[in-house]
Parts: structure tokens; sequence; C-alpha cells
């Protein structure tokens, strides 16, 4: 090949990869701040430290308690005055950093989900129309759905990363925000569900080892302080640790 040819191949790969493989329509995952990288879009997008700028990204409708198996509509929404282009990433993750749940795609247009295999994280972020280009200060959303996980993971974390972006094509001149949010299936701990964690609570648990039937749905959620599945001695543990400040449910 001569070294024309080489050079026109070169350009049209560049072109095609410039077509296929955009950042800004799909930023490459697992820079939604996530653990354990915690990496962000800063990582490219590096004018600025990380949440430095005068903007704002939310994470909104995050139920504070799940129910496992249900369906909520979540949206994340970022401003920021003097920007004019916007991109985001986000996914949901249990306390061993493993999917938790499952997102799905409502606003095909403006969102993509990026399904990885088993228990490794998905992220959903913008694409090029979801950039929103030329829209002024903002604020603008991205809506989506979480289907909770099917059983009790305990405690999910919303992790999101916002690019509040200047709409040159470019890394330069973009501020970038994290966000999290969390979701529980019940306070953990608090058996009798007065919004205290307290000795009427391990009081509480020795009722229900002894109750027949057995307790189920929110009595026990609530009174399985280390989430092992049953009802007994260690969950009453559990709740003295939390009482005497020694320790969390779970
Ligand atoms: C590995 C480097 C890299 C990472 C990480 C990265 N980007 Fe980008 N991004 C780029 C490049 C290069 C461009 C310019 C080319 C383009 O528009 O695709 C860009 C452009 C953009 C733009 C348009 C910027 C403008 O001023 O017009 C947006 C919006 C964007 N990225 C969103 C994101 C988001 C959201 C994240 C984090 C979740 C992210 N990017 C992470 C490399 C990256
Ligand atoms: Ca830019
Ligand atoms: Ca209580
Ligand atoms: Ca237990």
């Amino acid at each position: 090949m001569s070294e024309r040819h080489l050079f026109l191949g070169f350009l049209l790969i560049m072109g095609f990869s410039a077509i296929f493989w955009a950042y800004s329509s799909n930023p490459p995952n697992g820079r939604a701040g996530d653990p354990p990288s915690r990496m962000t879009c800063t990582q490219c997008h590096d004018s600025f430290a990380l949440n430095s700028g005068d903007g704002m990204l939310s994470i909104d409708n995050v139920p504070d308690i799940y129910t496992p198996g249900e369906t909520y509509t979540i949206t994340v929404t970022l401003s920021d005055p003097g920007q004019s282009r916007w991109g985001f990433e986000l996914t949901t993750l249990d306390d061993d950093n493993a999917q938790a749940g499952t997102i799905v795609v409502t606003e095909d247009t403006n969102t993509q989900l990026s399904d990885n295999s088993g228990s490794n994280p998905d992220y959903i972020k913008q694409r090029s129309a979801g950039t929103f280009a030329g829209t002024n200060d903002g604020p603008v959303s991205w809506t989506f759905d979480w289907t909770a996980p099917l059983t009790d993971v305990g405690e999910v974390t919303f992790y999101a990363s916002g690019n509040a972006a200047n709409n040159n094509e470019s890394t330069s001149g973009d501020y970038v925000y994290t966000a999290s949010a969390t979701s529980s299936t019940c306070v953990k701990g608090d058996a009798n569900g007065d919004g205290t964690i307290d000795v009427l609570d391990a009081l509480r648990v020795v009722g229900f080892i002894l109750s027949h039937p057995p307790i189920t749905g929110e009595d026990f959620c609530r009174s399985d302080c280390n989430i092992d599945g049953a009802i007994d001695v260690l969950d009453i543990l559990g709740i003295v640790n939390v009482i005497l400040g020694t320790g969390t449910c779970p």
C-alpha cells in the first residue's frame, strides 16, 4: 500500500471512530463516582476540580424504603449557570458493589443502558440527543425506571456523575458533579417500627423469635438486623450493639 493509501485509511478509521465512538454520545463505563474506583468524568473533563462549580446534580424519587421487585421512576437533574451541554452516568450498587436491581430505559432517544453481565455494574447514560446541546443553564433531566432487587439485599446506593459542559465539543471548560442516594428495604433493627432503635426493639425480637406462626413482611424485614434471612439471637445482639453504639444493622 502506498503512503497515500495508508493515510486515507487512517482518516477513514478516525472518521468511523468519531461517528461510532463519540464520547459525548457514549461516555465510558465506571465514571459515575461509584466504588471501588470512584472515577468520574473528570478523568478527561479536567479543566475544573470535581464539584467545584456553582451547578447542581440531583437524583430524585429514590425511595427511602424499597419493596423487593417494585419499579420506581427515577430522575437525574443537572443545572449550571453559564453551561450549555449536558451528560450523566448512573449505577445502582449494593454494599458489595454488585449491581442491585434493574435499570430500565424509558427515554430511548435521550438515554441508553450499558447492561453488563452478572453482578457487574450496569450504567445508564445520555445519548447524543440527551446532551441537550444549546440548552443554556439547565436544568435538564433524564428519567428512567429502576426495579428493586427481587429479594432483600440490604442497602442500595445510587451513584451518579453529571457533566455540565460548555458545548465546545471538547473536554475543556466543563464542570463535573457527583451525587448519591440510598434506598433500603426497611429500617433494620427498628423491630417495632416506632422510628428509633432501643431496648423495646430487642424485646420485640425476643417476642418474634418465640411467636407462632413466624413473622413475615415488614416485621421480618425490620427485625432481621444482620440480613441473614433468619430472626434469631444474632439479631438481638446486633440491636444491642446499635443501642450501645458499638455496631450497626447490618
Ligand atoms: C476517556 C475520556 C473521557 C471520559 C472519561 C469522559 N469523556 Fe466526555 N468527552 C470526551 C471527549 C474526547 C469529548 C469530545 C469529543 C466528543 O464530543 O465526543 C467528550 C465530550 C463530551 C461532551 C460534550 C462536551 C462539550 O463541551 O461539547 C459531553 C456532554 C460529555 N463528553 C459527557 C461525558 C460524561 C457525562 C462523562 C462521565 C460520565 C464523560 N463525558 C466522560 C472524553 C471523555
Ligand atoms: Ca467542553
Ligand atoms: Ca423501635
Ligand atoms: Ca438475622
